[in-house]
């Protein structure tokens, strides 16, 4: 972008009704920040890379899709690519090639805290590789200059029924915020399709350096009294929501910090990343794709697991009026419930064939902070108890827990007991890994999204049924 494109942007927003919080310095708009320059490094490589296995092996047979898949979400169809996390089932969560526990114990931490900074874990995500210290504080220090909510974001959501949903709330702000994509301003004025990649990081920034402070002022509507509070410089990304929402204490901090950093990716095939992966396939810019898969996640079947789980385990402590229950109780608790024909929250997986390493984190987290809480001691023994029954039953594929088996209790010890809001504190920590992917699928040049569908008459006639 030229000064004076740069300019007339400005201009623009000082014209709005309500003036754009952050304005893109002319270092900015000049793509020499160190974090544009470490992923456009790497790009005629990675370019190169992809040309040559589509040139050269394009037709060559990844996957197989059977009438039962078709008809079945697409279940296990290895159908799309990205570079950022994979789920392995024997390793796990992977985020650019690291396990969970490699990249807790690699991500720089600040002084007093074993929980890594997010802005480490975005720069991991984005630009691949494990910065140090002064990396991830580069990314901190870019979300702090541009964490401010615009005041017309705060006026749409205050204006909002009171009984609206966090994660319509959330949503909404996100989308009301489209106003500000330098992507959609530069693609207007006609930018090369090889620098997309570059507005599209810019506005990641500007949206990611918004989360907290957005989770929060919802959070503080709905639940006390309304007030915005501004984040706080000193304090990092994570730690930040957790003061914004009231909970300033070191323990929720860090919390924040490993929630953020657990739940930030997922390959690509999942729903909230899909959904925003296919609509930034339109070019549409970050706010829609993001938008969009917030609404994904707002679904019981996605974003809602880790409820699911805290209220079964609170209807256990009530079923044993509020005493924690014995291993034989639990178990035969356990058995009459799967008798009923109904599922144990928390346990199972599509893909991973062990202990979510995700879940194993939390647990020592919840070992450090609280290990006298009733709650937590109450998901010890149901992961003494329940893999062994369900593995039994001889039909469940993963009889381990999932990372949503222990979550729900470490919010709830926290104070953090609106059942509602748990989906946003999972959208603020997976728009980490929407926005990564975008601005890969922009820098690799990846095309509109569009399979082909067919009729149950020509699934009929092919099969012979
Ligand atoms: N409790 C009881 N039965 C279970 C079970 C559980 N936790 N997990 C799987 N099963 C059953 C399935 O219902 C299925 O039974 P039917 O054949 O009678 O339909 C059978 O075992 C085989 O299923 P599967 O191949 O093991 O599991 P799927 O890949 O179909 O589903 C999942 C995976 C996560 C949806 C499933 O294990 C489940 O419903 N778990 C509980 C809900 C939950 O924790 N969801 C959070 C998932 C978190 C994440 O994906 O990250």
């Amino acid at each position: 972008m030229s000064f004076d494109q740069a300019s007339i942007h400005k201009e623009k927003n000082d014209n709005a009704h309500d003036q754009a919080v952050f304005t893109p310095t002319p270092e900015q708009l000049d793509w020499h920040s160190r974090l544009h320059r470490r992923i456009s490094n790497q790009l005629p490589a990675w370019r190169g890379r992809v040309t040559n296995l589509v040139r050269r092996r394009g037709s060559h047979k990844i996957d197989e899709v059977t009438i039962e898949q078709a008809y079945g979400g697409m279940r296990g169809v290895q159908a799309l690519v990205t570079d950022i996390s994979n789920v392995d089932p024997a390793k796990g969560l992977l985020l650019r090639g690291y396990t969970i526990d490699e990249v807790l114990e690699n991500l720089p931490r600040i002084d007093g805290s074993e929980y890594p900074l997010a802005g480490g874990l975005y720069f991991l995500l984005l630009v691949g590789e494990l910065p140090n210290l002064e990396e991830a504080m580069m990314v901190e220090d870019e979300w702090k200059q541009r964490a401010r909510i615009p005041k017309y974001v705060i006026d749409v959501i205050r204006t909002m029924p009171m009984d609206t949903h966090p994660m319509t709330l959330f949503s909404t702000a996100i989308l009301t915020m489209q106003r500000e994509s330098l992507f959609a301003y530069q693609y207007q004025e006609g930018i090369a399709k090889s620098e997309y990649w570059q507005p599209t990081l810019e506005d990641s920034l500007n949206l990611t350096a918004k989360m907290p402070a957005l989770a929060a002022f919802i959070y503080n509507l709905k639940y006390r009294g309304g007030e915005y509070i501004a984040p706080d410089p000193e304090l990092d990304w994570s730690a930040n929501f957790a003061r914004m929402i009231g909970k300033d204490v070191s323990g929720y901090y860090d919390l924040c910090r490993l929630f953020f950093v657990l739940h930030s990716d997922h390959e690509l095939g999942n729903a909230s990343a899909h959904a925003s992966h296919l609509v930034g396939s339109t070019l549409s810019d970050v706010y829609y794709s993001c938008a969009a898969g917030m609404t994904a996640l707002a679904g019981p079947l996605h974003g809602l697991a880790n409820q699911g789980v805290l209220n079964w385990l609170l209807g256990v402590m009530d079923h044993f009026n509020d005493e924690l229950p014995t291993r034989d109780q639990i178990e035969d608790y356990v058995l009459d419930w799967l008798r009923s024909g109904r599922i144990i929250p928390g346990y199972g997986h599509a893909v991973l064939r062990r202990t979510d390493p995700r879940f194993m984190a939390e647990l020592r987290f919840g070992k450090k902070y609280l290990p006298d809480d009733k709650m937590f001691k109450l998901v010890r023994l149901v992961y003494d108890v329940v893999p062994r029954v369900l593995a039994e039953t001889g039909k469940v594929s993963n009889p381990w827990p999932n990372v949503d088996a222990a979550n729900g209790t470490l919010q709830y010890f926290f104070g953090v007991r609106e059942f509602d809001m748990y989906t946003v504190l999972f959208g603020v920590s997976r728009i980490l890994g929407l926005t990564a992917n975008v601005v890969w699928a922009r820098a690799l040049g990846q095309p509109i999204e569009r399979p082909k569908s067919t009729t149950t008459e020509r699934l009929e006639q092919i099969s012979g049924v």
